[in-house]
């Protein structure tokens, strides 16, 4: 695929855009099967998603493709490695994944952000898909991006906290946002889009009546270093001859009770992601 038109043409519109869609990547039996498996982890985990606000939902949510063996499926697709490929080349690893669902009736938005203000990883060879499994539309909350803005540094960004808002620390651009420019990623299930470290972007209430469904799986390329302590990561394609990540291994199970018990890896990645200023 490397060089071929529609790869070079992804590659061009990302860099001028900073964004990527619809790139479609699951068979229709895969995102079947894959969407039976986030609804059964998704009721088993629904009493405690109750109980917490949503910015504290990703100590449910993230890093599940460390723990369950169909998630590390979905974020290993051949299909997605070859699209985030085109944009970081051949050597790829995970850095972290996150899902980002939002049933009907949920309050839960996502403030303006850019990533790239809290996640400490230089240089930003990073680029995240947000691989869909249920349809992504207006109506439902999909995300929304300002083209572009990539390219125009880091925007001051305030912590809220505020307790509706899907990122832990309410994290928001401070100044405004140009909404007018701003595009909604409609995504079919089974698609999924690109989007860079650094570009503005967040998403509304679902306003529908269907669940909106989908992963943020986050690749860097081994060049890349963290800030502050040595992180984990977890090769998916390629070779890394830097060293600069704690390596993770696939999960082979597949079971709730796993991912239940964190292991000490997948709380290091969650603290990776969540302690950054
Ligand atoms: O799922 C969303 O609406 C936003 C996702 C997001 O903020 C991200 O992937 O960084």
């Amino acid at each position: 695929m490397r060089n071929s038109p529609v790869v070079t043409e992804l590659s061009q519109t990302y860099s001028r855009n900073g964004y990527f869609f619809p790139i479609p990547v699951l068979s229709s039996d895969d995102l079947q099967y894959f969407l039976r498996k986030y609804m059964d982890f998704y009721e088993h985990s629904r009493q405690r998603l109750a109980q917490l606000p949503p910015k504290e939902h990703f100590s449910i949510l993230s890093e599940t493709h460390a723990s369950l063996n169909w998630v590390y499926r979905i974020a290993s697709y051949p299909a997605v490695l070859d699209a985030v490929s085109s944009i970081l080349g051949p050597n790829l690893m995970i850095w972290g994944s996150r899902w980002f669902s939002k049933m009907p009736g949920d309050k839960t938005y996502i403030s303006w952000h850019q990533d790239a203000t809290y996640w400490g990883l230089h240089p930003p060879e990073v680029t995240t898909a947000w691989i869909a499994l249920s349809e992504s539309n207006s109506e439902n909350g999909c995300m929304r991006v300002v083209p572009g803005t990539h390219l125009g540094g880091m925007l001051p960004q305030n912590e809220t906290y505020a307790p509706d808002n899907a990122l832990s620390r309410g994290q928001e651009i401070a100044v405004e946002v140009d909404e007018s420019q701003a595009v909604d990623i409609c995504l079919q299930p089974g698609e999924m889009s690109l989007h860079h470290i650094g570009i503005v972007h967040g998403s509304q209430v679902n306003r529908s009546s269907k669940p909106r469904i989908g992963i943020a799986v986050r690749y860097i390329t081994p060049q890349v270093k963290q800030d502050g302590e040595r992180s984990l990561a977890m090769l998916v394609r390629g070779r890394d001859d830097y060293g600069h990540f704690e390596r993770v291994d696939p999960p082979i199970a597949d079971d709730f009770a796993v991912a239940d018990v964190q292991t000490e890896a997948v709380k290091r990645m969650m603290n990776s992601v969540m302690q950054k200023k």
